[in-house]
This record gives C-alpha cells, sequence and structure tokens, in this order.
C-alpha cells in the first residue's frame, strides 16, 4: 500500500437482522455470564477460589455479539479476563466454575485456573495472563487455518493496555503481510489496571493502530449486543474472504475492579453510575420489550433458569474432585515423539 491509496473501511455485514428468539438467546447467555461470575465472585470471597480472577461484569455484550458473529470453525485466543468469552464459544458453566475451583472436572482439568481456560473441542485456545503476548498467537493460528483452509478465521481479544506492547505491533505487522484471517477486537474497557486510557496512551482509539499497517480499522460502541454482532459480523466476513486482517476497538466498560483485590477507587465520582446506564443487559432487556414485546413472565422465567444453572455449576464444582497429584505436569512439554 502507498500512502496515495484511499484507506479500505469495512462495508455492513450481510447477517440477517435478528429476530425475537435470536435475541433472547443472546441476552440469556449474557444474563449467565454474570450470574456466573456474580457467584465465582462470592466463591473467591469465601476463599474457595484461589489466584487471580479477572471479572467480565459489564462488557457481556462484546463476547456474546462476537459469538453470534462466528462459526464454530473460528478459533478464539484472548487474555486473562475470559470467563464470558469462554462460555461464548461454548464452554459451559460447569467447565468453567470447576476450572475457577481447580477441580478435575475444569475446562483445563483444573490445572490452569481463572487466566487459562481452554478448550480445543469448541476452539477456545485460552486464556493467556502476559498482557499482549497472546497476539501473536493469534496470527500463529491464523496462519495455521489459512493453510489448512478450514473456513474459519481467528478472533483476538486483549484490552486497551495491551495496545501498547510490542509483541501486538509486531502481530499486526506480519498478520497485514500475510494477509492472515485474522480479527483483532480491542476491548476499550477504559481503564489498564488503575491507569484510565486517556492516561496510557495519547491516542484513545485503539483500532487506529491498524493504520500504520494498511489494516482496515474500526471503532465501535458495543454496549449492544446487536451492534457487536453487526461490526464483527462484517469483520469475520472480510477476513473469511481472504481480504486480511481487521482490527476493531469495541468500546466497552467493566463495572467491577481490575481483578478481586482491586476496590475501583481511581474512578471517578458518578462515572460508574452513568456508565450503568449502558449496561448491555439493560440495554437489551429495553429492546426485547420494546420491539418484540417479551413480556415480565418471560424474562421472571429465563432469569430463574439462568440462576438455577449457574447454581447448578456451583454446586458441581464443589462436588468434583481436584486433580490427580500425578497429572501435575500434564500438559507442560509435548509427549515424546509429538
Ligand atoms: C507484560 C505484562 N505486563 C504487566 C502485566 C500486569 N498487568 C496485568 S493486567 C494489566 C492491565 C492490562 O489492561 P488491559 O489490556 O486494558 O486489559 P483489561 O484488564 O482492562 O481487560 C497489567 C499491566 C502483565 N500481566 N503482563
Ligand atoms: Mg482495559
Amino acid at each position: 500500500m502507498t500512502s496515495d491509496q484511499a484507506e479500505p473501511t469495512l462495508p455492513s455485514s450481510s447477517l440477517p437482522p435478528i429476530k425475537r428468539d435470536g435475541l433472547l438467546a443472546l441476552f440469556r447467555q449474557m444474563l449467565l455470564i454474570r450470574r456466573v461470575e456474580e457467584l465465582a465472585a462470592r466463591a473467591y470471597t469465601q476463599r474457595k477460589i484461589l489466584g487471580f480472577c479477572h471479572l467480565y461484569i459489564g462488557q457481556e455484550s462484546v463476547a456474546v455479539g462476537a459469538a453470534a458473529a462466528c462459526i464454530p470453525e473460528d478459533h478464539w485466543v484472548t487474555g486473562y479476563r475470559e470467563h464470558g468469552q469462554a462460555m461464548a464459544k461454548g464452554v459451559s458453566a460447569r467447565a468453567l466454575m470447576a476450572e475457577l475451583y481447580g477441580k478435575a472436572t475444569g475446562a483445563s482439568h483444573g490445572l490452569g485456573g481463572s487466566m487459562h481456560i481452554f478448550d480445543a473441542s469448541v476452539n477456545f485456545m485460552g486464556g493467556y495472563g502476559i498482557v499482549g503476548a497472546h497476539v501473536p498467537l493469534a496470527a500463529g493460528v491464523a496462519w495455521g487455518l489459512k493453510q489448512r483452509k478450514t473456513g474459519g478465521v481467528a478472533v483476538c481479544f486483549f484490552g486497551d493496555g495491551a495496545a501498547h506492547q510490542g509483541a501486538f505491533f509486531e502481530a499486526l505487522c506480519l498478520a497485514q503481510l500475510y494477509s492472515l484471517p485474522v480479527v483483532f477486537i480491542c476491548e476499550n474497557n477504559y481503564y489498564a489496571m488503575g491507569t484510565s486510557i486517556d492516561r496510557q496512551s495519547y491516542l484513545t482509539d485503539m483500532s487506529l493502530r491498524g493504520r500504520g499497517v494498511g489494516m482496515v480499522h474500526e471503532q465501535f460502541q458495543a454496549f449492544d449486543v446487536e451492534v457487536v454482532r453487526d461490526r464483527v459480523g462484517a469483520a469475520v466476513e472480510w477476513a473469511r474472504s481472504g481480504k486480511g486482517p481487521v482490527i476493531l476497538e469495541a468500546v466497552t466498560y467493566r463495572f467491577r475492579g481490575h481483578s478481586m483485590s482491586d476496590p475501583a477507587k481511581y474512578r471517578k465520582e458518578g462515572e460508574l453510575e452513568q456508565k450503568k446506564l449502558t449496561d448491555p443487559l439493560l440495554i437489551t432487556e429495553h429492546r426485547l420489550r420494546d420491539t418484540f414485546a417479551v413480556t415480565d413472565a418471560e424474562l421472571e422465567a429465563l432469569r430463574a433458569g439462568v440462576d438455577a444453572e449457574a447454581e447448578d455449576a456451583v454446586q458441581f464444582a464443589e462436588e468434583s474432585p481436584i486433580p490427580d497429584p500425578s497429572r501435575l505436569y500434564d500438559y507442560i512439554y509435548a509427549p515424546n515423539g509429538s
């Protein structure tokens, strides 16, 4: 690409508008992620879950909207705030909760914990704790998908803080050069630990990071799950059709602290309350009521089902066995000969 060429822009997606049942399913999935994490937070304070735990509460529309735009062959790679993405990609509430409890029935057999959820059977490729380090992995996954002609694309989630890492830039350069089928999604939740976006970067739209390498880029408000579905839909269509990678910035917000040990005192006064007005659950509930005439009774039944599924996940995790100590070194090194 030369400097006199116009920058490409992302067209609208060709996904049909979502119908009543489809939107109810997305609402249910967002609510389930939230309930599971609320119960995980409770278990954490009871010291039943140990180690790090980064909650996704407030950001559910990003994972769920993205999943609605993807096909099973698409492979997801993400950071440590990944409970919601794991569930949206197909990890069950039980397998997620059991992993947080460090139990053998967890998605990573209890050997990973909160930051290392992994389930190759649903093409959820983790869960990584080093900020930005997984972005090159996503480019590698995309390379593999391209060679194997599976029709799948790689989708890589990362935070606003990760968009300052060297490894991130290198991955962008190579992904664009090799026209890899990968969609980079920066979840700009306004904070990297306690540092707000305007204190960490002169540039506050991280999708503009794509400009320097000639990558199609777009920023959008991601509180509405239908908007996320549409914009990620457009991006995966672009990547799937062989046009190369896309970088999106999904503007979102985390309602909880960075991790369980963060009281989040760095927020401006009234900021959290203001942001809660755009809670993804509220937005979709309003749409369900206003456009699809979903009733109180329907929503109550849905909530009861979600509560039961989340409580069942806790019970399952509590009753599951811990991993056998003989498995301690499993998955550290490849088995001999492979
Ligand atoms: C290379 C590296 N540096 C620092 C850390 C410590 N750390 C963990 S999370 C985090 C902030 C990242 O923020 P962001 O990318 O915005 O993601 P968010 O937590 O908001 O989802 C930092 C600095 C780390 N894990 N890895
Ligand atoms: Mg952040």
